[in-house]
């Protein structure tokens, strides 16, 4: 049931704050494998819709300081 995106994140600056975009989501349950490029402002994401829906995704990472925007 996993479901693997990509989404533009909006708002890093530095690398720490692609390491904060990763910690946030990572936390949330049904959350798989993250990694999020820098560079591109990508974020990969590999997660259960079952268990955790894309505006989760998206509260948890705007309350951290970021935008999200689906990539496609
Ligand atoms: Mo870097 Mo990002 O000093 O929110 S952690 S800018």
């Amino acid at each position: 049931l996993n479901n693997k995106e990509t989404y533009k994140i909006g708002g890093m600056t530095c690398a720490s704050c692609a390491k904060a975009v990763e910690r946030v989501t990572k936390k949330l349950d049904g959350v798989e494998n993250v990694s999020v490029n820098i560079a591109t402002e990508k974020l990969n994401i590999e997660y259960d819709k079952q268990k955790v829906s894309f505006d989760d995704i998206k509260s948890a990472i705007e309350k951290a300081g970021y935008s999200i925007i689906e990539d496609h």
